[in-house]
Parts: structure tokens; sequence; C-alpha cells
């Protein structure tokens, strides 16, 4: 039995709905509507008492942490393997998921918890949203939900998060030099990490990410974008987000 509870299939959701894709394993996709604060709710806090989605379950083992979740996925089940057997490679692959997981994802999420989540959530009844901010189990996220609901995030935390996703992106397309994916020969577990965080980045930030700029970051999307695994996750988003991705696809070429 293999139960994946998930929302949109970017950032850390997507992480694992990719990698199963990939590997051609199937599974039951249990659809958690971070929106409607469905991780909140006493039946997923059984599963899963800290809140946060993604949540594997997998033989009575329940998997939190969407980057090893992949290292367990491919570990596991049989397909194409997506952690390389050379050491360097390998090392190279979770030096970039480190980076996408603890550098540039924050700072990405950020920008569009201000933009995307925040008014989307703050169209419900204030006391509903009280409510829901108190059921939260993990006072970190409290702490970001209440920055999102009450547009709170200051300029200068803003900013630095701006300045940090530009200086990701020039990082990003210096590593993407000399080796057609991150690791080296072959598409690995650091690819759909980038790729979760990465895919919308021609169009959100189209200044500093561009095929002038960044040539070799956009032909990666196109070489990830053209794997069957990637339209195949899309398909479980129910979000405008899942919508940007083909938006993506048409902008930058990608089939
Ligand atoms: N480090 C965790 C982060 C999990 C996490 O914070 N997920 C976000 C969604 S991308 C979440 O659950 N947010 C809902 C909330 O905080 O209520 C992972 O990689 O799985």
């Amino acid at each position: 039995m293999l139960e994946l509870y998930h929302w949109e299939p970017n950032a850390n959701s997507g992480k694992p709905i990719i990698t199963l894709k990939e590997k051609g394993v199937e599974f039951t996709s249990r659809y958690t509507d971070l929106l409607n604060f469905d991780q909140h709710k006493p039946e997923y806090l059984k599963i899963n008492p800290n809140g946060t989605i993604p949540t594997l379950v997998h033989d009575g083992y329940m998997l939190a942490e969407s980057s090893q979740m992949g290292e367990y996925i491919d570990a596991v089940f049989p397909g194409p393997p997506l952690r390389p057997a050379e050491p360097v490679e390998r090392w190279r692959m979770r030096w970039w998921t480190k980076f996408f997981d603890i550098f540039f994802g924050p700072s990405l999420s950020m920008i569009g918890w201000s933009i995307f989540v925040g008014p989307m959530v703050r169209q419900k009844d204030p006391e509903e949203l009280r409510q829901a901010i108190e059921r939260i189990p993990l006072a970190e996220r409290r702490v970001a939900w209440t920055e999102a609901i009450y547009n709170k995030f200051s300029e200068e935390e803003l900013a630095e998060s701006l300045r940090r996703v530009i200086h990701g992106i020039e990082v990003f397309e210096k590593g993407l030099a000399n080796r057609p994916w991150i690791a080296g020969s072959s598409y690995s577990l650091a690819d759909i990490n980038a790729f979760c965080m990465v895919y919308a980045l021609p169009a959100m930030q189209g200044e500093h990410c561009n095929e002038q700029k960044t040539p070799r970051i956009l032909d990666w999307l196109r070489r990830v974008y053209a794997r069957p695994a990637i339209l195949e996750s899309f398909k479980l988003g129910r979000t405008p987000l899942a919508e940007r991705a083909l938006d993506v696809i048409r902008q930058i070429g990608a089939t």
C-alpha cells in the first residue's frame, strides 16, 4: 500500500510526485488542499502530527521530508535509478539538493506565499482564518501563515528573498556548465528537486531567468519539461499553479 498526501505538484509535494511518476510506481494520490487547511485537520494530524505536506505512507511507515522521501522511493521501488552510483555525482546530487532546500527554496517560497497563497486565502471569513491559524501545530508554520494571511512580510524580508533568488539563479546557471544534468551524466533526484523550485522562473522572474542571461537553465528546463513524468505530474494539480507550468512550456518552446 503506497499513499502520497500532497498538494500541488510543485515545491515540496512535486518532488515525490515526479519521482514516483519517473519510476513508473503506482500510488494512491491523496490531494490535501493547503488553501483549505486540510493539512491541519485532525484526520491528517493522525498521519503527520506536524501538519505539513507531503507525507508518504508505505507499509505502515509514515515518511515526511520531501527530499529524503525521494531517496526512499528510489531505494525501495524498481524503475530507472535516480541516485547516481558514482560517488562524486552522488555528492553533487546531495549538494544541490541542500542548496535548493535551504537556500533557494525558502526564499522563493516567501515570495510565492506573499503573491499567491496569502491573497488566495485572505478572501475567507476572518474568524475562520483566526481559528485556522490557532489549529496549526508547528509554531514556525503559524508565523508563516500569519505573515501570509495578514500581509505582514516586511519589505526588507521580501527584498532579501529576491536577492537570494537572483543569486541562486546565477549559481544554478554556473552549475549547469560542462554537464547535461545537475549531478553529472544522468537525470537524478537533484534535477527533480531543482525543477520543483525553478519550473516557473521564466514567467515569475523573466528579467533574471531568460534566454540571454541563463541559456543553460532554459535548455535544461526544456529537457526536463520534455520528460513524460512531468506532464503526468502536473495533471494532479488543481490550482492556477499547474496552469502556469503549461504557460511556461509555451513561453520557452518546450514540448
Ligand atoms: N521540509 C519539509 C517542508 C514541508 C512543508 O513545509 N510543506 C509546506 C507546503 S510546500 C506545508 O506543508 N505548508 C503547510 C502549512 O505550513 O500549513 C519537506 O520538504 O517536506
